[in-house]
Parts: C-alpha cells; structure tokens; sequence
C-alpha cells in the first residue's frame, strides 16, 4: 500500500502543509458586504455520491484528497454525522430541511400511491436555494439534482433547479449516468449535448468555479456542488488512475485494517470498538480469483475520488482568488455509504468480445438518453460484466461489495441500509475565524436536515411558514453553528427510514431494524460498529425508543413495505 507506515504525525503535516496553502499571505479577510439584504457568509454546499466513512484523506483514507484535507484541518470535522442512505432521499432532505418523507421522497423517483411517497419533491417545502433567495443570496448549482422523475428534455420542469430556487444550473436531472456522456444533461432549463473532451466531474468543477467567478455584486451566494463520483460507472481519466496503479496490490483486508488503524489515531473512532468482521459474500482477498480485475475497479474508484478533490481545489481557488475564502462556509459531506450493488459487475462480458457488433455512432449534437449507453459516440460498444476493465467510455460497471465494505470501515452494512456503514458521512465545515478550533472534531450527532437549520442561521434568513400560497412545514433540524464554537448541540432524536430498514436514536442509543428483521439495540458509545445487540438485555430501553419511532413515521408518512407499484400517469 505504501501508507501502512502513516503516522499522525504525517497526518498533521499534510494537515498542516494545506492549512498554510488555504490561509497564505494575500488571503485577507473578506471586506463586510453591502448592498444585498444579508449580511451573511457566502455558503458552498459540496456533496459526493456513494462513498464511505473511511475514503478521504482525512477520515482515514489512503485516497489523496489534499484539498478536502486542508478545508478539514482549517475547520471542523464531524464523526457522527448522518445522511439518509440513499441518493434521492438524501437529496430531498439536504435541500429542504425536512424529513425526505415530508418532502415526497422517501424512496426514489416512483410513485408508491402516498404523500411521502411521491417521488417529486412537493409543494409544502421550500428548498435551501428558494430561503436563500429570498434573504438577497445569488443561487448556483453544479451537479446531479436527481429530486424529480421528470428527466425528459421537454420536461415538466417544475422541479428543475431554476424552478427551485436557483438563478443559474449546470449538471444532470437524473440521478446516475456515464461520466463522458452523462443523459438528462442540462444548462439552466435547456438540456445539451456533451462537448469533445467531456469528463462529467471536471465539468462540474468547472462550472462552480465559473459560477463563483461570475457571481457579481455585493450580495452573498449559496452554491450546491453535487458531484456523482464515486457512483458507478467506475469511469475515471487515465491520468488520475496512473496514480493508483498497484496500490490496492495487497487487497480489501490489509485495506480494512489500515484505514481502521488511521481512523482510531485520528481519533474518528473509539478503538473500543470492534472491526466489523468482512462481509460473508466476499472472499479473503488471498482467495479472490480475479485480483488484477478487482484491483483495476478500485484504482479506479480512488482516481474518481481524486479528481473530485482536485475539482474542489479549483472552486476553492476561485473563491480565494476573489477575495472571499474568509467570508465563506464551506461544507463537504456524502449522500450515502458505500455501495455494494455489483452493477454491470457480475456475469459474462456483453456484448460478447470475440464477436464484433456493427453500432451506429452517435451525432456530435445528439441528447444523450440512456443512463447506460449502449454505444460510444463514435461507435463502440459499451462493455459490462465480470472481468471488464474499468475506467474508459466503452465500461460500465461497479466497484463492487469488498471495496464497498472497505469503504465503509469500521461499520456494518452499505448504502440503502440504515445501521452505521449506510448513514454515517463526513461533514467537514470551513469557516476562518467562525470555526474557533481549527483542525478539531465534533462527536455530536448530526443529521443532513441540519444543513438548512444552519444556512438560515448563518445568513439570518428567515424561514417561510408559506411559499407561492402554499403552507410551508417548519425545518426539522438545528443549527450547527454552536459547534463552531466548540459548543454542544442540545440531544434529540433522529430517525431513518428507507426500504423497510428503520431506526432511531437518541444520545447514545439506537434503535435499528434491517428489513425484515426485527429491533436491534445497540449503545453507540460502547459500539458504534453494532456488533453487540443490547435489544435482549436492555428490553426497557427498545421499549422507550420504539414509540418515538412510530409517532415518527407516523408523523412524516412514513408507510410499512410493500410499497404500491408505481402507477402509470
Ligand atoms: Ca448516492
């Protein structure tokens, strides 16, 4: 691996090395502003797709993430902070403040026939954007949307950022595509063809950064940067994968166990508690038979990472270029834990290698449709199954559940469950001068609906109780601004629904059921890796917390499985 080596002390001065870059002479503090009707910071939301608790530098990854571990040594970085498992849900409550339930999405883009059920953001929420707006902020977003089903070009595109709250949008309406030729592509409310050279998070990157450079006036912005990497395709330029080239040699166990090693001396987790034993359905990695594919899925994996985090670097190069790195919050969190869903992963290679398929190429200018291309622009058939060298155009698969389970180091599970390996994210928040204790960490639970709570906060916004006539449900979360200043958030209960899987959690305790298993109870100070089930020796406490969970759900319009089907419309 070549890092097994890594001490804290190397950690600190990579730290410490991006802590000098960010705060180097000539970034000053950013003049009060004037003029717009907030005084408040400007505020960069940046989130990752699909990636686990221990990938970035500085949550224990090996990966290098230098920019991501600067904004962290200058800011705070919080160890329990959680999402809701799954893209769109994620989405849904990042950008209202709400329950994804609350907001119409508490699976994905079907209609399951119920409120909560919708798969379209609804009209009793206001998104981050639309508060912004109205407190005088200018409103970018570069990245995926993915919190409407209606992803055609022609529309309806009442839920399309513009229509959202936001004055300018670069990105995809869909939740998940090729990186070189992403469908539902679109500038503003028009959807486009990808340009010659194309690399979708680059171009997210650029586009944040152009946004930053054209923001004019003396008003604040708020900026939504969604990345999609690291969601499958494993798709990454040949430049970033070079890189990584034989640094996964030693396979997932040695992997696991390193990042385990660096999370404890960082302090991220309690050595207390135990590793999560590899998951059953994968092999030892001495026993893996395909270890040059399995290896190729992972450089690849760490290349997309990368090139996010250098994309990061440049947005934030804009931002200090204009004089505003002081006057900005920056967040960083992920919208779910790693996946171990093998798509286009298993089985023989299609179309077949050694029979050549005649496809026609696709027009520089045509829209592209299909979240899986069949074909390359120029004509070349889109390869999946087992064996498929990832990284190029003509690929289209996953990284698969061993690296997913190292991903997800030291928890249990993956994205669409909700014990702590499909919940829990970084959060990093960059603030100069806000955040009083640089380089720290924040043990408080947290929860995606805080965002909101804390945007209103900052920019002394207010929070509408009604919207274009419609009646607005009030925010569920609190600001994290105390914790800038190294004081406590007030304990409460967070709750998690998704597919059937459910918990709840209140202080140290949480309740937890894998669908469709029954409660589990677990004392996350003891064991946050929920390897010890309390439910029989703590009957009392399940008992406490079950009816929070219901009047929950109940509350939110959480309904049972089977969902309905969604109907036609
Ligand atoms: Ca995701």
């Amino acid at each position: 691996m070549g890092t097994s080596n890594w001490t804290r002390r190397d950690f600190l001065k990579v730290l410490g090395a991006g802590a000098a870059a960010l705060s180097a002479p000539g970034c000053k503090a950013a003049p009060g502003l004037s003029g717009g009707k907030s005084k408040g910071p400007n505020i960069v939301l940046i989130m990752s797709d699909d990636m686990g608790f221990s990938d970035i530098g500085c949550y224990g990854g090996e990966i290098d993430t230098p920019n991501l571990d600067a904004l962290a040594a200058d800011g705070l970085r919080f160890t329990q902070f959680y999402n809701t498992a799954r893209c769109c849900p994620t989405r849904a409550a990042l950008m209202t403040g709400l329950y994804q339930h609350q907001a119409g999405i508490g699976h994905m883009m079907g209609d399951r026939g119920s409120p909560g059920y919708r798969g379209d953001l609804n009209n009793r929420c206001v998104t981050i954007a639309e508060v912004m707006k109205l407190a005088g902020y200018g409103t970018y977003m570069a990245g995926k949307w993915h919190v409407t089903p209606h992803t055609k070009p022609e529309g309806p595109k009442y839920n399309w950022p513009l229509q959202r709250g936001f004055d300018r949008f670069f990105g995809t309406i869909h939740g998940a595509g090729s990186f070189y030729d992403p469908n539902s592509l679109t500038l503003d409310n028009t959807q486009i063809p990808r340009w010659e050279g194309f690399y979708y998070t680059d171009a997210i990157s650029d586009y944040a950064a152009k946004f930053v450079n054209e923001h004019k006036g003396d008003n604040p912005f708020f900026m939504y940067v969604a990345y999609t990497a690291a969601h499958w395709p494993m798709h990454a330029l040949e430049k970033d994968i070079a890189k990584y080239k034989g640094r996964y040699k030693q396979g997932w166990d040695v992997l696991r166990a390193e990042r385990h090693a660096r999370e404890k001396e960082m302090g991220l987790v309690d050595p207390k508690w135990e590793l999560t034993l590899r998951d059953e359905r994968v092999p030892a990695w001495d026993d893996e038979p395909l270890k040059e594919w399995n290896e190729r899925r992972m450089e690849v994996y760490a290349a997309m990472v990368d090139n996010m985090d250098q994309g990061i670097g440049r947005i934030v190069e804009a931002i200090r270029k204009k004089g505003q790195l002081d006057n900005t919050l920056i967040f960083f969190l992920q919208d779910n834990g790693g996946c171990a869903e093998e798509y286009g992963s298993r089985g023989a290679i299609k179309p077949d290698p050694s029979k050549p398929v005649e496809l026609k190429p696709m027009r520089p200018d045509e829209l592209q449709t299909r979240m899986q291309p069949t074909v390359t622009r120029d004509g070349r058939p889109v390869r999946t199954g087992r064996g498929v060298m990832p990284g190029p155009d003509d690929t289209y698969i996953a990284y698969g559940k061993g690296w997913a389970n190292a991903s997800n180091t030291p928890f249990r599970l993956y994205k669409h469950w909700v014990h702590e390996g499909g919940i829990s994210t970084p959060l990093i928040c960059h603030w100069p001068g806000h955040v009083k204790k640089p380089g720290t960490l924040c043990h408080d639970p947290g929860h995606l609906i805080d965002i909101m709570a804390t945007c209103v906060d900052v920019a002394g916004a207010e929070y509408p109780t009604t919207y274009q006539g419609n009646s607005i449900q009030p925010m569920e979360g609190v600001s994290l601004s105390p914790t800038f200043r190294g004081k406590p958030l007030a304990e409460r209960a967070i709750y998690w629904e998704h597919e059937g899987n459910r918990a709840v959690r209140v202080g140290k305790w949480k309740l937890v059921s894998k669908h469709p298993g029954g409660w589990e109870l677990y004392d996350l100070e003891q064991d946050r890796t929920e390897m010890h089930d309390l439910a029989a020796e703590h009957p009392e406490k399940a008992q406490e917390l079950k009816p929070l969970y219901e009047a929950w759900a109940d509350r939110c319009g959480v309904r049972p499985l089977p969902l309905k089907k969604p109907k036609k419309s």
